[in-house]
């Protein structure tokens, strides 16, 4: 199990945490994940043989966020 913090660009309340969160979560292989909507940050767990930061952070980017 890996753990990383990504940098999230673009979210400015609640719902966009939870969005966040949402696409986050939805991604296989990743297990927990905090989203940090003051500091515009995501915190994964993950595991490393099932995906990757890209795959995560292309998961934020659908979401309509910058990662
Ligand atoms: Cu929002």
């Amino acid at each position: 199990m890996t753990q990383e913090t990504i940098k999230v660009e673009g979210m400015s309340c609640r719902h966009c945490q939870m969005t966040v969160t949402n696409a986050i979560s939805g991604v296989a292989g990743v297990s927990n994940v905090e989203v940090n909507l003051k500091d515009g940050q995501a915190t994964v767990d993950y595991d490393e043989g099932k995906t990757n930061t890209n795959a995560i952070k292309a998961a934020v980017v659908e979401a309509g966020y910058k990662a």
